[in-house]
């Protein structure tokens, strides 16, 4: 996509549909002589906004609008950027990207302007992915995660901890070439200032799961016999009635799936059709998908009537999914406790129209999902796979180290794997990323970012 880059883009910033305002961005070095083709004034004052005309390419008027300019390199993109603010019509937005079209641009392709900014400096690859993670966000923890990505903080963490490793580096290289004069430094020291440099890798990568949590979300499936209670659950963690519920068992045909907050994480709940051996064919459908659900999901939140001992189902469901992050609430408390005996101390039972049992189940799907600590996302942290792997390759050449001097081996091979750290470190923020990485980060934008 390096290909015409030359070319000066546009593209609708705003959202499609109606609205009080649209924005069409233009950037490239065309810019300006596009604007006089629209019909605006020879001179934009940079940076300041212009009531405008805003004409086609047969001098025919568009729209009267707000104009911004803002003249190379002090733009968005590093290049000279001008947004045209025009009444929020779909066919006037239309016409309008079209007669810039007329005049010499092209449409910008997904994420181009973004790419476009980290080409020219304007940010690094990290800062880009979080402007693609602002733009999805979909809960306000997610929002504040992407925002402390935005400035350099990344950045700055990193280079402390590279500079660390550089210089014991240094004093390393220093006792290699000249072991007559250079002392080789103590080896407790060494292993002390690569350890602190290890703990804080481990906890970016452990930020950065966190992270990876609240951008992607946790899906539960809520998955049990028929009549269980599973439907009036996810009614009552959703506080609405969503899905259908009733005394006979087999109610839930299709999966139902709606998003919860639980500490900012979203939560997909997936309510799923009762599973069990004797069902018609449609029934039977329904709980292929219940299956689907189950094996799919990060967490498995098992529905079982409690007020009657399990049946055949539920004991396989049980077993099934004893091994994995489960949450298992034994429902309908009200009316008996038959079917909880037993019951591991984990469990939940309850009634789900119970506040106290919504904010139990709640808890245990936060420690089913992430260990249940409340996620802090205020620190800058890693975004994109190949930032994970960076930090991974890094963890792996310093533990290598420490078991070097722990050995009592040559210092040489120390002296190797902190070289093979820096270099994971140095790609950290994408300086030399390759087009295919840069493919990966900007074809997650829409078009007009
Ligand atoms: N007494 C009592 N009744 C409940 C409770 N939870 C659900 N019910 C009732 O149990 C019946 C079945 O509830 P649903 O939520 O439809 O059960 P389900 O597991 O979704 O059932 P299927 O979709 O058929 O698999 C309904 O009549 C509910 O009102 C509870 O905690 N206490
Ligand atoms: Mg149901």
């Amino acid at each position: 996509m390096s290909a015409g880059l030359d070319r000066t883009i546009v593209a609708v910033a705003t959202p499609p549909g109606k609205g009080a305002v649209a924005i069409v961005r233009l950037s490239g070095a065309q810019a300006g002589t596009i604007a006089r083709h629209l019909g605006l004034p020879e001179r934009l004052v940079p940076r300041t906004a212009t009531l405008v005309d805003v004409h086609d390419e047969r001098g025919r008027r568009l729209d009267r609008g707000l104009a911004l300019f803002f003249p190379a390199p002090h733009s968005y993109t590093g290049e000279d950027l001008l947004e045209l603010h025009v009444h929020g019509s779909p066919a006037l937005v239309r016409e309008v990207v079209r007669a810039a079209i007329a005049g010499g641009a092209r449409l910008a392709e997904p994420g181009e302007f973004t790419r476009r900014a980290y080409l020219n400096g304007k940010l690094d690859l990290h800062a880009a992915a979080a402007v693609a993670d602002i733009v999805e966000a979909e809960t306000a923890a997610a929002v504040r995660a992407a925002g402390a990505n935005l400035g350099g903080g990344l950045a700055v963490r990193v280079a402390e901890l590279r500079a660390t490793l550089s210089e014991v580096h240094e004093r390393l290289s220093g006792a290699i070439d000249f072991p007559d004069e250079v002392a080789e430094p103590p080896r407790a020291e060494l292993r002390a200032t690569i350890g602190r440099v290890l703990t804080e890798l481990a906890a970016l990568a452990a930020e950065g799961e966190v992270g990876r949590l609240v951008r992607d979300g946790v899906s539960v499936a809520i998955v049990g016999p028929p009549n269980a209670g599973k439907s009036s659950l996810l009614n009552a963690l959703l506080g609405e009635a969503r899905a259908l519920v009733s005394e006979i068992p087999g109610t839930t045909r299709d999966t139902v799936e709606e998003t919860i907050a639980i500490d900012g994480v979203p939560i997909r709940l997936i309510d799923t059709a009762g599973i069990r051996s004797h069902a018609d064919r449609l029934e039977a459908a329904g709980i292929e998908r219940s299956r689907r659900a189950l094996a799919t999901a990060r967490v498995a939140l098992l529905v079982i009537d409690g007020s009657i001992p399990p049946g055949p189902e539920a004991r396989a469901l049980l077993e099934a999914t004893a091994g994995r992050a489960r949450v298992v609430f034994f429902s309908k408390a009200d009316l008996g406790r038959a079917g909880v005996a037993g019951a591991d101390a984990e469990a939940v039972i309850g009634t789900s129209t119970e506040p106290a049992t919504l904010a139990a189940l709640r808890a245990a799907i936060a420690r089913a999902g992430w260990g249940g600590e409340r996620p802090d996302l205020e620190r800058p942290h890693l975004v994109s796979a190949g930032e994970f792997e960076a930090i991974a390759r890094a963890r792996e050449a310093l533990a290598l180290a420490q078991a070097t001097l722990e050995r009592g081996d040559p210092v040489d091979l120390v002296a190797g794997e902190l070289l093979r750290a820096l270099a994971a470190l140095g790609h950290l923020g994408g300086a030399d990323a390759s087009e295919a990485v840069l493919d990966a980060v900007f074809s997650r934008f829409c078009i007009g970012k």
